[in-house]
């Protein structure tokens, strides 16, 4: 995703926002596991903007 740097994305399973904006994103998982999650942004990723989500 870093090639895309300045782009904006536009995908069902990913949300772009602007600084103060707020948004909603549904993920429906059809399977137990630990998925990671990240910001694409350039850099918020290597500053620690990922997590996991844990589906039981
Ligand atoms: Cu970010």
């Amino acid at each position: 995703m870093r090639k895309m740097t300045g782009m904006e994305h536009a995908e069902p399973n990913m949300v772009t926002l602007a600084p103060g904006e707020s948004g909603e994103l549904v993920w429906r998982f059809t399977k137990a596991g630990t998925f990671d999650f990240a910001c694409l942004q350039p850099g918020h990723f290597e500053a620690g903007m990922m997590g996991k989500v844990l589906v039981k």
